[in-house]
Order: structure tokens, then sequence, then C-alpha cells
């Protein structure tokens, strides 16, 4: 078979993969050829990624996706979290690990930028939230702590633009990922350079910035010798991981929502344009760019977080449950009993998360969770819930109401939490890719490469490759009355100090 293969590497935020991808006709398949841990590295007060071992894990990575392939690898391309980046000097050395956007810093710094310029204002120049994780709030105080390093050859290099850096030897930041910094006009590949000025960060820091499916070059001499593997390209795909998610949505109609489910879940639209109106900025709403130039508004909130935590927890007191056996514990446990705010403060730093599950329901009169079945029952359904109110927002800030949901990602392998957000919003919910990231992001390889004519036909190659799961929305009466003790409950705890 005449097959076309690619690599793609996708970085999430507690894992990494390398995942070979073969086009064959219509029909694309993802073979993971290697997975990894990325556990960040708490060095004193500061948290930081550790570079030089993902860059290794990359390279086992390809290594492993070459070896025994008789036919040629066409390109590799890198997908990562959001926002964080590194600096490289004038000869292309590191000058310092990359900051993880956890770091419990970045809440100064936001109110040091907060100062100079407003959050409505930084909002409409944008469309990004200001949310402390953002890459302006963070390069704000890394640049004001390291001014002596930095001269006129020092670049900013996003987390995926600093592997193509490395891989091929061509500095340029991907839009997607770059829309995600704050740094950029609302919906356009185009640094803001007045609001560089005003925060005191030079322009030169930054460099070209390339679209989504761009050849970059190729693969560099040393590396071609060091893995053994033969020559390829080095491609900017969708380097957002989030906007190659959206890439690979199965999509046959216009309308819709989508939700990115991991321990992060992005739920939002695509739009030719951005919205930016208070409500939209009170709500929450952000806008970061899409593979094809769009624009995705969407809410970053907490995702499987909670439950991710809860195992954890578990586990440290000898309790190992599989996510069959939660997500079975959960079906038995009683329905809507209590719900927490996944997005809340209070759970998003890493601990005893059932404790404080079962403290946050009995500080505002609900039934305690007493089981695991009932956490996580709690958890799934406090999620669907929020889900629901997403959705009812959307409709509030564009007039419409999406309806169906495309849910992707790690979140569409608990059928209980795809059945209880069709349950909850009332709408259809279409469940699939998994590896959403990965596959957009071969995706959109086959484009830069000329194998694919256009993001729709990415599309609708990602509905000839993966079946999606349809679940149609069940219990209404139940649901819509829970949904109801959510919005109180919410209500009450936003009259709280
Ligand atoms: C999800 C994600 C999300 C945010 C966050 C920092 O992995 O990319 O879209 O940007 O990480």
């Amino acid at each position: 078979a005449n097959a076309a293969y690619v690599l793609a590497a996708d970085f999430g935020a507690g894992s990494g993969r390398v995942v070979r991808g073969a086009l064959e006709g219509r029909k694309l398949t993802l073979q993971e050829v290697h997975r990894f841990p990325n556990d960040p590295v708490q060095l004193r007060t500061e948290l930081y990624w550790d570079f030089p071992l993902l860059f290794h894990e990359l390279k086992q990575g390809m290594m492993k996706g070459t070896a025994g392939l008789s036919s040629a690898i066409h390109s590799i391309a890198v997908d990562t979290w959001g926002v964080d980046y590194g600096l490289i000097d004038g000869n292309g050395r590191l000058l310092a690990n990359p900051r993880h956007y956890r770091d419990a810093r970045h809440g100064e710094w936001m109110k040091d930028v907060l100062s100079v310029v407003s959050e409505q204002e930084l909002y409409s120049m944008s469309g990004v939230l200001p949310q402390q994780i953002n890459t302006l709030f963070q390069l704000f105080g890394d640049f004001r702590e390291r001014t002596a390093d930095v001269d006129a050859g020092t670049r900013l290099l996003f987390m995926p633009d600093l592997f193509h850096y490395y891989l091929s030897g061509e500095q340029a930041c991907e839009y997607t990922i770059a829309s995600t910094s704050g740094l950029l006009h609302t919906g356009e590949a185009r640094w803001n350079e007045a609001l560089m000025s005003r925060l005191g960060l030079p322009h030169s820091l930054f460099p070209k910035l390339v679209q989504p499916g761009t050849v970059l070059g190729a693969l560099n001499s040393d590396l071609l010798q060091e893995l053994r593997s033969g020559p390829m390209h080095v491609v900017s795909a969708g380097s957002h991981d989030t906007a190659s998610a959206l890439a690979a949505i199965p999509a046959t109609a216009s309308e819709y929502a989508f939700i990115s489910c991991g321990t992060w879940s992005l739920m939002g639209i695509e739009r030719d344009g951005p919205v930016l109106s208070d409500l939209s900025r009170k709500l929450g709403f952000t806008n970061e760019g899409t593979v094809s130039g769009k624009v995705r508004t969407l809410k970053n909130r907490s995702g499987l977080w909670l439950l991710q935590e809860c195992k954890r927890q578990w586990q440290r007191e000898n309790r190992v449950y599989s996510h069959e056996e939660l997500i079975q514990l959960a079906s038995l446990a009683r329905p809507h009993q209590s719900f927490v705010p996944p997005g809340d403060e209070v759970f998003m730093s890493p601990g005893d998360m059932p404790q404080r599950i079962r403290q946050h329901c009995q500080s505002t009169s609900q039934k305690v969770p007493d089981s695991v079945g009932a956490i996580v029952r709690c958890i799934l359904e406090s999620l669907a819930l929020e889900f629901r109110q997403t959705l009812d927002e959307l409709e509030q800030i564009t007039g419409n109401k999406p309806p169906v949901i495309h849910m992707v990602g790690g979140g569409v392998k608990n059928r209980l939490l795809c059945q209880f957000t069709a349950n909850a919003a009332g709408v259809p919910v279409i469940a699939g890719p998994v590896e959403a990231s990965a596959a957009g992001n071969c995706l959109m390889q086959y484009v830069a490469l000329g194998e694919l004519d256009s993001l729709s036909d990415a599309h609708e190659i990602a509905g000839c490759s993966f079946e999606p799961d349809i679940y149609t929305p069940e219990q209404q009466d139940g649901w819509q009355e829970a949904y109801g003790t959510y919005q109180q409950l919410n209500g009450l705890k936003q009259e709280q100090p």
C-alpha cells in the first residue's frame, strides 16, 4: 500500500506521546510509538518544565517511529499546551528551562501588568481573557528579572516553536500557539507592538509569525545522524494542542459547540471573528486562533483534573482504582445528590481532593458524598452541568444555541461523562476522536505537504477515519431540576464575600 507517513509529537501538561500517522486514500490511522510522563520540576519556589528531558523523549519517539519502516517519513510536527515559552540567546542557547504556567508568582505579575493596562483594554486588544496563566504576565516578570541576560539577539519561542527550532534551526512562532499569549492583535497573525512598548518588552524578542501548516525546513543534519533517520521536513502544523484537536473534529454540519476535554476542558465555538463584549469577558470567554485562521471563542476551565487528583489521593491511601472501576462505582451511586463548581480556586492546586470536595459540600449545606462512587458521580455531574451552563452562555453572547456538541480528547473515554453532558445540555453529544490533538497535528501536516487540499478536506478525513459515539439526551426532567440547584448554588457562592 502507498501510505504517506508523518510523525506527530503531542505534549500535554501531564504526559506526552509520539504518534505515527499513515494516510492511505481517505483514511488516517494513528499508531502511538512512544508515551512518557511530563512531570514539572519544583526548584525552590519556582516551577519549571524539563525541556532537555522532553527533547530527549521526542528523539526517542522519533527513533521508534522511524524504526523498521521501509517507507520514508515525510515530516514531523510538535503541538503542546498553550502559553509557555523559552528564551534563546543569539547563539541559539536556551537561557533557562521554561517556566510552568502554574508557577505561583504569575499572580503577582498579573497585578503589576493590570496596573499598566486594564483588563478591559487587554481583552479588547487581544481577545484573550486576562487569566493568571497568560504568557503576557509571565513574560513581564521574567523579563524584568532577566534583563541582564537579554540582548538584541534574544528571542522568545513558544514551547512547540522551541522544539521546532532545535529540530530545524528555524526561528518562528506559529499563529495558533502565539494566539494564546495575549500579545497578538485579536484574530490576526500580527504582534501587538504598542502593547509590548507599554510593558517595556523589546520588539526584537519576537520572531516572525508563520501560519499553521507551514513547512519550516529540513530536520537538521546532526539529528539525522544521531537518530539514524532519513531526511524529513519539520512542519508547524497547528502548534497549540487545542487548535490541533479542533482540526480533527469529524464535523458534517457547521453549527456545533466543541469540548476538548482532558485535564482542562475547553468549551466553545468557532467563528469568523472574536466576541469582545463586556458580557463575554465577564462570563470568562477567551478568543484564540484556529488552524483555518478563524477564531475559537471558548472557556478555559478545569476538566478531569478533579478526578485525576482524587485518583492520586486514593492511591496515596493504597486504594487503587482503574478508570473502569471508578466509572462503574459512579454509575451505581445515587444521582444528583451534591455538586461542586469544578473551576473554583479551592480545587486549583494539587492535594487531597476528596476532602476538599466533602468540605465544599458541607459548607454549602449539601449532602456530603461518603463513598468513592458518590465523589466521582459528584465530579462528573458537576462537569456536565458546567458544560450546560457554558452552552447557555454561548447562546447569550452570540444569540445562537449550538444544536450539538462535539467532544474530543481523553475525556471521551469517560462514557458516563459523555452521557451526563448530553443529558444536562439537552443536545446530542458526538464523541471522538480521543487522540484528537495528534490526529489534527497529522492532518495539518498533510495540508502543509499538499497531500490534502484544505482543512475541510481534513475534517472529512477525520470523519472517514474515526467512528464517533453518539449520546442522545435522557432523563431530561431530573437534569433540568439538577441544573436549577447547580445555578442556585453558584449564585449563593457568588454572593459570599
Ligand atoms: C490544554 C491547553 C489549554 C490552555 C492550557 C495552558 O492543554 O493547551 O488550551 O492553553 O493548556
